[in-house]
């Protein structure tokens, strides 16, 4: 069979389908930290920390006594949208009790 161009169709070229990636890094993770205070109750962040970032008990009170201890604790690693949401949602959740806890987030290196 013939083409349009008068090229026999078994010896047209065919397009090459391969798309053009140009390199890209992967996403940048950003830490979600949690900063101490002086009137949120421990149990309390010990609650948000396994609400909303899906820790065990032990977990969350390791993370929780770090950061009364030290001043601040990361608690995780996520992509921007991510740890921007759950930091936003801990410190609503503290904000919802009156408490003045703060969950904030720093891209890492
Ligand atoms: N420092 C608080 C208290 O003694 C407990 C606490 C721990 C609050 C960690 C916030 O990020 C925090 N009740």
């Amino acid at each position: 069979m013939w083409d349009r161009d008068g090229m026999l169709m078994s010896d047209t070229p065919t397009k090459p389908r391969t798309k053009v990636q140009l390199k890209t890094e992967p996403p940048r993770l950003h830490k979600v930290i949690l900063v101490n205070d002086d009137y949120t109750p421990r149990e309390f962040v010990v609650t948000v920390l396994k609400g909303e970032f899906r820790m065990t008990e032990d977990q969350a009170y390791r993370v929780m006594i770090t950061a009364h201890k030290r001043g601040a604790c990361v608690v995780a690693v996520y992509t921007r949208d991510v740890a921007e949401t759950k930091a936003t949602r801990g410190t609503e959740a503290g904000r919802s009790k009156g408490y003045p806890l703060l969950f904030t987030t720093e891209p890492e290196e």
